[in-house]
């Protein structure tokens, strides 16, 4: 919590002018004064307000950087700090795309979470190839997990405020997710990489992270167990992640608030790390409001609980975007539109500070 309120303190009044265009639909900034922007108005609620950077959207593109740098207080490298990226042959290490992005937060004064250092995804072909061959036994890659995480939380060492430690390692009914981590070493890997990062960077709040764990439910479920074990073991797990990727189609994950409180409970921070909220296309007016309205859900279960201290959406523009990819059909998930217009998901967004923050005031 004391980097939160540090890095608000330092951001009053250094917040670039408004960037966004205001959509036709979108009122006018009026409670919060002229020129608000999300992280303006997340001052008061003590709230990180996020977004995942693009690397070469961050390099290529003027009035995307303006939006990062006015809208949000913490980024999140959406590629640039995974595995592949980072050690693309062994033993030989780029920083380059997350060194610039840790650079640009800190002339926007800007807080940095770091995602992800152990995944299924994204990793460096000379590891799952050595793998594969029998090159790297299971001794050798613990090794090579260790070495990794070792260095990479130590070149960011300070510099980041939470870290995804592990990425997505249960399934949906709460078995363990079958991963090259799973078969080579066995689940003893999650609490190994704890002890590994918090020796590295003993600040860095560390986190679980996963997608479907918004509600209660088998997933969530076995995070909260996984978390009570660990935490009773001593091993250094401070939070879980929750992705939020959610699609209107699907409805809203019900028990959010009770879901949040548990890990309140347990002394455990929690995080929302990569919302985006996406939809069948053509988007309409019917899908934009209700896509709306899932997001000011999820930023209203966040405020109500005292653990929940970062709110970070999947990018901010539907012009940069995973989901078209993925979900042939679907997109319009995020709260700008390809222009950097806002859409209702950004009012619901800044009416939602603005209310958290009524709220705080009267405590
Ligand atoms: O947004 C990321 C996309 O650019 C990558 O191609 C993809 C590769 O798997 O990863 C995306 O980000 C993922 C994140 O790292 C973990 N949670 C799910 C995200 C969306 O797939």
């Amino acid at each position: 919590m004391l980097s939160r309120r540090l890095a608000l303190a330092v951001a009053t009044g250094a917040v670039a002018a408004l960037a966004l265009g205001t959509a036709a639909q979108a009122a006018p900034a009026r409670h919060g004064g002229h020129g608000a922007t999300l992280r303006t108005l997340a001052e008061r609620p003590d709230l990180l307000i996020g977004t995942a950077v693009d690397a070469s959207a961050l390099a290529a593109d003027a009035p995307y950087r303006a939006g990062v740098s006015s809208e949000f207080s913490s980024v999140t490298a959406e590629n640039a700090m995974k595995w592949e990226v980072v050690e693309p042959a062994r033993g030989s290490y780029d920083w380059s795309q997350a060194d610039r992005l840790v650079e640009f937060a800190h002339r926007h004064h800007q807080e940095v979470r770091g995602h992800t250092l152990v995944w299924h995804n994204q990793l460096p072909a000379w590891l799952t190839s050595g793998v594969a061959d029998g090159s790297i036994d299971a001794a050798g890659l613990r090794a090579v997990l260790r070495k990794h995480i070792t260095d990479e939380v130590r070149h960011f060492k300070g510099e980041i405020y939470q870290w995804d430690v592990v990425n997505e390692v249960f399934d949906e009914d709460g078995t363990y997710r079958d991963s090259l981590w799973l078969r080579e070493l066995g689940p003893s890997y999650i609490s190994d990489a704890f002890r590994w990062a918090h020796e590295a960077d003993p600040k860095a709040k560390l986190f679980l992270n996963d997608y479907n764990v918004e509600g209660v439910n088998a997933k969530s479920t076995a995070y909260y167990e996984l978390a009570k074990k660990l935490r009773a073991q001593g091993v250094p797990v401070q939070g879980l992640g929750i992705q939020g990727h959610l699609d209107i189609q699907y409805g809203f994950p019900g028990d959010v608030g009770d879901n949040l409180a548990r890990f309140d409970a347990l002394g455990m921070q929690t995080a929302f790390t990569e919302i985006d909220v996406r939809m069948t296309l053509p988007a309409d007016e019917a899908k934009l409001a209700r896509q709306a309205q899932d997001y000011r859900r999820l930023l209203d279960a966040c405020v109500a609980v005292r653990g929940c201290t970062s709110f970070t959406v999947w990018g901010f523009s539907d012009k940069y975007s995973w989901v078209p990819d993925t979900f042939s059909g679907q997109g319009a998930a995020n709260i700008t539109d390809e222009n950097f217009v806002r859409k209702p998901a950004y009012t619901a967004l800044a009416d939602g500070l603005r209310a958290a923050a009524r709220r705080a005031g009267r405590h």
